[in-house]
């Protein structure tokens, strides 16, 4: 039996989602405490150097970092498959992804979406372009292979989904999504996931 489990959240940010998704895969239980993002909890602040969702607490342990949390929730007891692969070349596979998704792939969605409300226009130039290339590569990967790691579902479904879905909702749909098939159907298919579903629940 573990201990208990607390996750300073905020349902809509995909960091957080990310730690959510990991903990229902797993099947592990944990308490949500619901963040306002315009007004932490002075909880949140005394728990993160950075006052940033998500926070795992675990009883004396604080992790933050969604993909060092989500590795913290993979390695505790589970009846659960692992969510990263066997091999050396795979784990670092997985750890690819996320960095490419943090440092590259996230920025880019974030120029793209708020543009100038939010970055200088020099920032905001050739986004789009940069955002399609992203998705060239996942579209790459998925058209051999249904995962993006290994034979099967892994954090790198994890970190990376909530960006795809984060980018696929923007209104008006970007126009270029449709170019990409075999990213679609990969977010079609993690959406309908029992984890995810339970993750996004209200
Ligand atoms: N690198 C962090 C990023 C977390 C993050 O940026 N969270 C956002 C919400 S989606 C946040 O708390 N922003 C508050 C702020 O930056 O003041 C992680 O992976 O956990």
């Amino acid at each position: 039996m573990l201990d208990k489990i607390t996750v300073y959240s905020y349902r809509r940010c995909p960091f957080a989602m990310r730690v959510r998704i990991a903990l229902h895969e797993k099947e592990i239980p944990f308490e949500v405490v619901e963040e306002d993002l315009k007004n932490f909890s002075q909880k949140l602040i005394s728990l993160h150097p950075e006052a940033k969702v998500p926070v795992l607490v675990h009883a004396n342990r604080v992790i933050y970092e969604s993909a060092i949390i989500t590795e913290y929730v993979n390695d505790l007891p589970s009846e659960q498959k692992s969510l990263m692969p066997e091999s050396a070349g795979e784990k670092a596979e997985v750890r690819l992804w996320t960095y490419w998704c943090n440092y590259h792939f996230k920025p880019d969605l974030d120029r793209y979406k708020y543009g100038t409300s939010r970055f200088t226009e020099a920032e905001c130039l050739g986004a789009e372009e940069r955002l399609r290339k992203h998705l060239e590569k996942i579209e790459d990967r998925l058209e051999k292979n249904p995962w993006l790691v290994g034979e099967g579902f892994s954090l790198a479904e994890v970190h990376l989904f909530p960006f795809v879905r984060q980018l696929s909702r923007i209104q008006p749909t970007p126009h270029f999504l449709s170019s990409f098939q075999s990213v679609l159907k990969w977010r079609d298919q993690l959406s309908a996931r029992p984890s995810i579903l339970k993750a996004l629940e209200k």
